[in-house]
C-alpha cells in the first residue's frame, strides 16, 4: 500500500493537490500535523475524574502502574472501550428514536408530508413484534409498531423486542452470559454509570456490559432505524446510480445532502423536481437542480431513488473545494466542523438542519417533521439563490463511476428464488459447494490517516479474487462505489471463478451495497436467514463470515464491531487498537469473546495480515462445519441458481419495486 499518497482515489488526490497550490488545508494535512497521542491512542489514559488524567506508561504499566484511585491499566482500557461503545450506540439509537417518533407522527396524521410507503414491510415488522395487523387500518398498525419501538428505548426490565429475531442458539448464548439488552437508553446510561470513577473495576465484567450495550445498538437502534426507513420510504431493491465528484453539474444548482437521517433528505427528493422549484432555479440562471448525497444520507437516498453520491467521509471537504456545491445540508454524525470555515473560501452555503447540531460558518434552517416540505423548499431555494454566486475557481472534476446499490435482505431472498420461492438456499448451497468461500461485511469509515479508501479497495479486490462475497455499508460502500467496484462487470473481470459464476447467474455485483451505517443491521438479519435456511451453522456463530472495518474512525464503528462480535462474527478493524496498551483487555476481546460467542474484535494495521486473518477465519469455519475444502475453480454439486429470465417466468413476480435493476432517477 502506497503510504506517500493521501487518498487512493485519483480524483481526491487531484483536489488535494489543487488545495495545496491554493493554500487550502484539509483533514489530510491536519492528519499529518496532528500526531495521535501515543498514550490515548492505545487506551492508556484515564480522565474520568479530576485526580487525573492518569497516564499508564512504561514497560511494566500493565502490572505495576496504578491511577491515583488505584485503577489498573486493564480497568482503564476496558472503561475507555465501554465508553466508546456507549457513544456509538447513543448516536445510532438517537437517530432511531427520531425515526420512531416520525413514524408515530405519521400514524397520528401529524406529519402530512410523509406516508407509509411499504405496507408489506410494516406488516412484516408488526408480525415480528406480535402486533395484530390483518383487517386493521394501516395507521393503527403503524401507531402500535412505533409505540412498541419507543418503549424499547425506555424499557427498564425484560428484553428489547428485536433480540428475538436472532437464531435461538444465538439468543441462548446471550442469555447465558446475561447480555440481552433490557432497554436501549438503560444500557447506555448504565455504561456511563459503570465507567464513572469508583464503580465497575473488573475488565471482563465491564466489557461484558459493553457487549450488552452493543447489542442494544445492533438489534435495537440500528435495526429499528433500518426497518422504519423501509416502512416510510420503501425497502430498497437494486438501482443504478453514479458516484464521485463528477456527479456535480456545471450548469445546474448542486444541492448536496450530508449526514445520516433520511427523513429530510427524502422530502427534498420529493420536492426538488416540483415545477415551482425548477422554475426558481431557472430564474437564477441554472438549467435545473442536481441533488446529490454524501456519507450515509447519500446511501439512504441512493438505495431508494438512485440519487448519486459524492462519496464518503473524507470527500466532504474535497467536494466543497470543487467550487460546484451551491448548498450542503448537514444533520448529525460524521460532519467535519472544518467545512463551516472552508465554505467561506468558496461560495458554498453549509446549512445545519438538526436542532441537535449547529456549526460555526453555517446557516441554520431547522428541520421540523410537521412542516417538512416547507423546510425542504426553503433549503432548495437557498441553494438556488446561491447559484449566481458561483465563482470560476475550484478544482472541477468530471470523473464518476456507475454502481448498482440497494440490496436489502428482502431483495437478496427474492433474487434467489422469486416472490414465491424467496430463500437463501442458493447462497447457502454455493457456500457449501465451495463456489463461494465465505461472506465478508466490508464496512466502516474512510480515514485520512491512511491512504484514504485504499484499504477498502485492496481488501475488496483481494476478497472477491478469493471467491468471497462482500456485503458493504456506510463509507465502505462509498469507497467501493467511487472506485467503480459495484457493478456486475467487476465480477466478470476480478472475481474468482466460483463467485463469478454466481454473480453472472443472478446478475449481481460481487459487492452488494446494503446501505448506510445503521443498515449493518441488514447483515444481522441476512446471517439469521442463512442460519434458518440450514446446511451451514444453525446460529450466527460459526458461519464462514467475517466483518472488516479497515479504515474505521468513529465510535459508531466500535459499537457495530462489538455487536457483530457478540452475535458470533469475528471482526477485524484496521489501525492500532484503541485499547492495545492492555494485554488483558485485548485477550478478553479476542480469545474470551471467541470462547463465549465465537465472535472477536481484532485490530490489525497491516492490510495483508487483515486479509490473511479473514481468510483463515473463513476456512476454519468451513472446516468446523465440515464443508467442502475451498479450492479455487473446484466445486461440489449444488442446485442450479435461477437467472433473471427464469425468475421473470415465475407467475406474479410483479412485486412492487423488486423485479430487477431500476434505472436511476437521480
Ligand atoms: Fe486517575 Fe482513577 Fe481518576 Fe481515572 S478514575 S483519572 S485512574 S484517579
Ligand atoms: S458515515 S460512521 S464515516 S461509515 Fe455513516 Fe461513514 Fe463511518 Fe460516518
Amino acid at each position: 500500500m502506497d503510504k506517500t499518497i493521501k487518498s487512493a482515489s485519483t480524483s481526491a488526490e487531484e483536489i488535494i493537490e489543487w488545495g495545496k497550490q491554493h493554500d487550502i488545508e484539509t483533514c489530510f494535512d491536519r492528519a499529518l500535523k496532528m500526531k495521535p497521542c501515543p498514550i490515548g491512542e492505545s487506551g492508556a489514559c484515564c480522565k474520568v475524574c479530576h485526580m487525573g488524567p492518569c497516564r499508564f506508561t512504561g514497560k511494566n504499566a500493565e502490572e505495576e502502574a496504578r491511577g491515583v484511585c488505584g485503577a489498573t491499566l486493564g480497568t482503564v482500557a476496558a472503561r475507555n472501550m465501554v465508553r466508546m461503545i456507549a457513544a456509538g450506540t447513543a448516536a445510532h439509537s438517537d437517530h432511531a428514536r427520531d425515526m420512531a417518533l416520525t413514524l408515530l407522527a405519521v400514524a397520528n396524521g401529524e406529519a402530512k408530508d410523509f406516508k407509509i410507503t411499504d405496507v408489506k414491510k410494516l406488516y412484516r415488522v408488526a408480525g415480528i413484534l406480535g402486533i395484530e395487523f390483518e383487517g386493521r387500518p394501516v395507521n393503527d398498525v403503524a401507531r402500535d409498531v412505533a409505540t412498541t419501538f419507543v418503549e424499547d428505548f425506555g424499557r427498564q426490565k425484560g428484553e428489547i423486542n428485536y433480540t428475538k429475531r436472532a437464531p435461538q442458539k444465538t439468543q441462548e448464548r446471550w442469555r447465558k452470559w446475561n447480555i440481552v439488552p433490557r432497554g436501549i437508553d438503560r444500557e447506555v446510561v448504565e455504561a456511563m454509570h459503570r465507567t464513572n470513577i469508583g464503580v465497575d473495576h473488573e475488565p471482563d465484567h465491564l466489557l461484558t456490559h459493553g457487549l450488552r450495550v452493543a447489542l442494544a445498538d445492533g438489534w435495537g437502534g440500528c435495526m429499528i432505524s433500518t426497518d422504519i426507513s423501509d416502512i416510510l420510504f420503501g425497502t430498497p431493491s437494486p438501482i443504478k446510480a453514479e458516484a464521485s465528484f463528477g456527479i456535480f453539474k456545471e450548469d445546474e444548482v448542486n444541492l448536496i445532502v450530508h449526514g445520516h437521517e433520511p427523513t429530510l433528505a427524502e422530502v427534498i427528493v420529493d420536492t426538488v423536481n416540483e415545477p415551482e422549484m425548477i422554475e426558481y432555479a431557472k430564474s437564477k440562471g441554472a438549467k435545473g437542480i442536481n441533488l446529490g448525497g454524501m456519507c450515509c444520507t447519500a446511501n439512504e437516498i441512493l438505495m431508494r431513488h438512485g440519487i448519486p453520491t459524492a462519496g464518503g467521509f473524507t470527500n466532504q471537504e474535497l467536494g466543497i473545494m470543487t467550487g460546484l456545491i451551491d448548498a450542503m445540508t448537514v444533520d448529525v454524525q460524521c460532519i467535519m466542523p472544518a467545512i463551516g470555515e472552508l465554505s467561506k473560501k468558496f461560495h458554498t452555503k453549509v446549512i445545519t438542519t438538526s436542532e441537535k447540531a449547529k456549526m460555526q460558518g453555517a446557516v441554520h434552517i431547522e428541520y421540523d417533521e410537521h412542516r417538512a416540505k416547507e423546510v425542504a423548499r426553503e433549503i432548495i431555494k437557498t441553494a438556488c439563490d446561491n447559484f449566481p454566486n458561483r465563482k470560476a475557481e475550484g478544482s472541477h472534476i468530471t470523473l464518476k463511476s456507475t454502481l448498482i446499490g440497494g440490496f436489502s435482505e428482502e431483495y437478496i431472498a427474492y433474487m434467489q428464488g422469486g416472490k414465491w420461492r424467496a430463500s437463501f438456499r442458493p447462497l447457502n448451497d454455493a457456500i457449501m459447494a465451495g463456489r463461494i468461500r465465505g461472506v465478508v461485511g466490508l464496512a466502516g469509515c474512510d480515514n485520512p490517516r491512511v491512504a484514504s479508501t485504499g484499504i477498502h479497495k485492496y481488501l475488496a479486490t483481494e476478497l472477491i479474487k478469493n471467491d468471497v462475497l462482500i456485503v458493504s455499508t456506510g463509507c465502505g460502500s462509498a469507497a467501493c462505489a467511487t472506485a467503480g467496484y459495484m457493478t456486475p462487470e467487476m465480477a466478470l473481470e476480478n472475481a474468482g471463478p466460483g463467485l463469478r459464476e454466481v454473480c453472472e447467474a443472478i446478475g449481481i455485483p460481487p459487492i452488494l451495497h446494503l446501505g448506510a451505517c445503521v443498515d449493518n443491521s441488514r447483515i444481522l438479519t441476512i446471517a439469521t436467514a442463512m442460519a434458518a435456511e440450514g446446511g451451514l451453522s444453525d446460529e450466527i456463530a460459526g458461519m464462514p463470515a467475517v466483518g472488516i472495518a479497515p479504515e474505521w474512525m468513529s465510535e459508531k464503528a466500535i459499537a457495530i464491531g462489538c455487536y457483530f462480535a457478540a452475535s458470533g462474527v469475528p471482526v477485524i478493524f484496521g489501525g492500532e487498537s484503541p485499547v492495545g496498551a492492555s494485554k488483558e483487555v485485548t485477550k478478553i476481546m479476542t480469545e474470551v469473546w471467541f470462547e463465549r460467542f465465537m465472535g472477536a474484535l481484532h485490530f490489525e494495521p497491516d492490510p495483508e495480515k487483515m486479509l490473511q486473518m479473514c481468510l483463515d477465519y473463513i476456512d476454519k469455519a468451513r472446516e468446523n462445519l465440515k464443508l467442502r475444502k475451498y479450492e479455487p475453480g473446484k466445486f461440489g454439486a449444488e442446485r442450479v441458481l435461477m437467472d433473471m429470465a427464469a425468475r421473470r417466468e415465475i407467475k406474479n413476480t410483479a412485486h412492487a419495486g423488486v423485479g430487477g435493476i431500476n434505472e436511476s432517477q437521480g
